[in-house]
């Protein structure tokens, strides 16, 4: 084979082309990764998602998604498959992708938004779709943002201030400001893979780690933790991207086509998500867990305010644009 016949070949293996025969058959296989299980509300938008590119494309197009981190249960491991194009497209936090995408790095700020709402008014304006945008900085087509609510600290030890946390050992994810943040708060922070944490708490190699009530629920972490104080430190929005040569190559009509249907997810996911919240802290309440709110968080923001300071400095446009959604008191 000629070396340029040769090199179409691997492309069209690594697209997972294969020549339709009927208009039924898909021409281009594309390959979808979650971490999180079937019904869990990013996956539902996955396979929504997933649905309607076949829709559009009228079946030229079939995305294939694996949920339950079947193909990884390490963001970081998923992302860089993403990069080099074994992965196409992937669901993964902002938090995971900041490594990746210095940009992103911005959500791990503490306290950043004041509500849902103020983060997604961001997130639809023009600074946030730049960001969206910007992904192809670094090998990526950013497809939409997804809720991903607010993370919070959970532990087998009580946590009712933040003195709280000082010795205790807990798993953040891997958010370089969010890794900070825990250090400044005394926390032994280890940087583990989403799917070693529940082993982790287990046998005792982790108190504890930080995340939403779906999460919380679903990787059963609430069975081996028994305090969830609901600081809400911080809201990583979700982000579903693909991998920008894979993208290059689609055509003008194919790229409308998954754009129209990763925008057409974003209601789906938010209903889904303002459901599941409720229902996952419910169940963790039922199970035992002694959920404790925190509708005044001064003491939390301040304990983080001088970190803010320095590690926000080199994202001040972002937080400027961020700011100015911010809702007036
Ligand atoms: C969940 C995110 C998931 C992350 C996980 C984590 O949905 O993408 O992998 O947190 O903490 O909330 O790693």
């Amino acid at each position: 084979m000629k070396k340029t016949l040769r090199v179409l070949f691997v492309f069209a293996l690594t697209l997972g082309l294969v020549g339709g025969l009927s208009a039924a058959d898909p021409k281009i296989i594309l390959k979808l990764a979650e971490i999180h299980p079937q019904g869990y509300p990013t996956e539902l938008a996955d396979e929504e998602f997933a649905r309607l590119v076949n829709l559009y494309t009228n079946g030229e197009i079939r995305v294939d998604v694996f949920p339950g981190g079947q193909l990884s249960g390490d963001e970081k491991v998923i992302i860089e498959q993403v990069k080099v194009g074994a992965i196409h497209i992937a669901r993964v936090s902002s938090g995971a992708l900041g490594p990746f995408n210095p940009q992103m790095n911005v959500f791990g700020l503490p306290f950043l938004f004041d509500s849902k709402t103020h983060m997604w008014d961001f997130l639809q304006g023009p600074a946030g779709q730049k960001m969206m945008t910007d992904l192809n900085k670094s090998g990526f087509y950013g497809l939409t943002w997804y809720d991903g609510g607010a993370r919070s600290f959970y532990s087998k030890n009580p946590i009712a201030t933040p003195e709280d946390l000082k010795g205790q050992k807990i798993r953040v994810i891997g958010s370089p400001i969010l890794l900070k943040m825990a250090d400044a708060l005394g926390a032994s922070t280890v940087n583990m893979a989403y799917g070693q944490v529940f082993g982790a708490i287990q046998t005792g190699v982790l108190d504890g780690a930080e995340n939403n009530p779906p999460s919380l629920l679903t990787s059963n972490h609430y069975q081996v933790v028994k305090y969830y104080t609901m600081n809400e430190h911080s809201r990583l929005p979700e982000v579903l991207f693909m991998n920008l040569k894979v993208w290059n190559k689609l055509t003008a009509a194919q790229k409308q086509a998954i754009s129209s249907a990763a925008q057409q997810t974003v209601a789906f996911q938010r209903r889904a998500w303002d459901a599941f919240e409720v229902e996952a802290l419910n169940k963790v309440i039922e199970a035992g867990i002694i959920v404790t709110e925190v509708p005044d968080k001064s003491a939390w923001q301040a304990a983080v305010k001088p970190l803010f300071d320095v590690e926000s400095k080199p994202y001040a446009a972002t937080v400027k644009a961020i700011d100015a959604y911010r809702p007036k008191k």
